[in-house]
């Protein structure tokens, strides 16, 4: 009977224990899961509070995409206002042997802020020079001179890839020494001479040139490699190249022909070449207020025999020039 008391307390004690481990482990699992549950609701808060600065972002975002559009229907209405552009370009070709200097010119003299690059499956390199803009109604024209640079060897190539183009100037450069000359060469010289010798001109004078040509100007570069006075410079140089002068003062009928003396590497007459090109190429409307002082500066600084031909008066337009030029 002791015994099975004894036995039953046992299995009565064990009890207990068994339940009050279950109970500890409840609580613990209770505890942990009570945990867990405040750790997801302080994730659920964070998640909660950057929602809401998403939202605060998104409607920031929509407000300024509105405001985008606003400003470009504005400014698409105000490029409607403005007066349309339309291009007229003059075409000038700078003809020469090699190393005449004909880059060295076009750069200074055009001062090109455009390099067209080469014109397709020619030796000639383009530049692109505004020269200016008027306002003719509500349409702006803008005035050109695109310049074609020579770049073969032979001169009678050139004119198997100007067929076709209508050239408006002439730039004939030749030079009084090469590449690195330091003195006069006579023989380089005479080699130029040959190059335009009468038949090679009359190869170029054709009767398309004479008609869409303007102006044709003789160039003989490298004026530093002769010393003197600049007038004492410019007979001598002239009369190293006289059979060409005479040979192109030949078409001076039907062409105006033009010689001037100077130096593309110091900037001796390089000048002078835009405003005879202006004066000779571009028609009198074209001219705008700021191209009209540029050509009243030059021709005041010009030496005497190239005041000849009468500047527009200012405002000869309807329209005041308003705009002026873009580079
Ligand atoms: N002494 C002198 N050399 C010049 C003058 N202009 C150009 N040159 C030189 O002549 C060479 C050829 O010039 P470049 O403009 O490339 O000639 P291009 O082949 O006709 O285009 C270069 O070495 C230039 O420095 C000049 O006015 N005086
Ligand atoms: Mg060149």
């Amino acid at each position: 009977m002791l015994i099975a008391s004894c036995i039953l307390l046992a299995f009565a004690l064990c009890g207990l224990v068994f339940m009050g481990a279950r109970y500890r482990r409840t609580t613990e699992a209770a505890s942990d899961a009570r945990k867990r549950a405040e750790a997801l609701e302080n994730e659920n808060r964070a998640l909660v509070a950057k929602l809401h600065v998403a939202v605060e972002e998104d409607k920031k975002k929509v407000g300024w995409l509105d405001h985008q559009e606003q400003e470009i229907l504005w400014l698409r209405a105000e490029l409607e206002k403005r007066p349309k552009i339309t291009r007229k370009t003059y075409k000038i070709l700078t003809l020469g042997v090699k190393a005449t200097g004909k880059t060295s010119l076009t750069l200074k003299w055009a001062n090109p802020l455009i390099d067209l690059g080469v014109l397709a499956g020619t030796k000639i390199d383009r530049y692109e020079r505004t020269v200016s803009h008027v306002l003719q109604k509500d349409v702006v024209m803008e005035h050109v001179f695109e310049v074609g640079d020579w770049g073969g060897e032979h001169i009678v190539d050139a004119q198997q890839e100007l067929i076709g183009d209508e050239i408006h100037g002439l730039l004939i450069v030749v030079d009084l020494g090469g590449k690195d000359a330091k003195k006069v060469e006579p023989a380089r010289i005479q080699e130029q001479i040959q190059e335009f010798q009468p038949q090679a001109l009359k190869f170029f004078f054709g009767p398309k040139t004479v008609a869409s040509c303007k102006t044709v100007v003789l160039f003989i570069n490298k004026s530093d490699l002769l010393s003197g006075t600049p007038l004492e410079v410019e007979e001598q140089a002239k009369k190293l190249y006289t059979p060409l002068i005479e040979n192109l003062l030949k078409y001076s009928m039907q062409l105006d022909i033009r010689v001037f003396v100077g130096s593309a590497n110091y900037g001796h007459s390089t000048h002078l070449l835009f405003s005879h090109f202006v004066e000779r190429i571009l028609p009198k409307h074209a001219y705008d207020s700021q191209l009209l002082q540029r050509m009243v500066k030059d021709f005041s600084e010009a030496p005497k025999a190239e005041k000849t031909v009468p500047l527009p008066a200012l405002n000869t337009t309807s329209e005041p020039p308003k705009l002026s030029r873009v580079n």
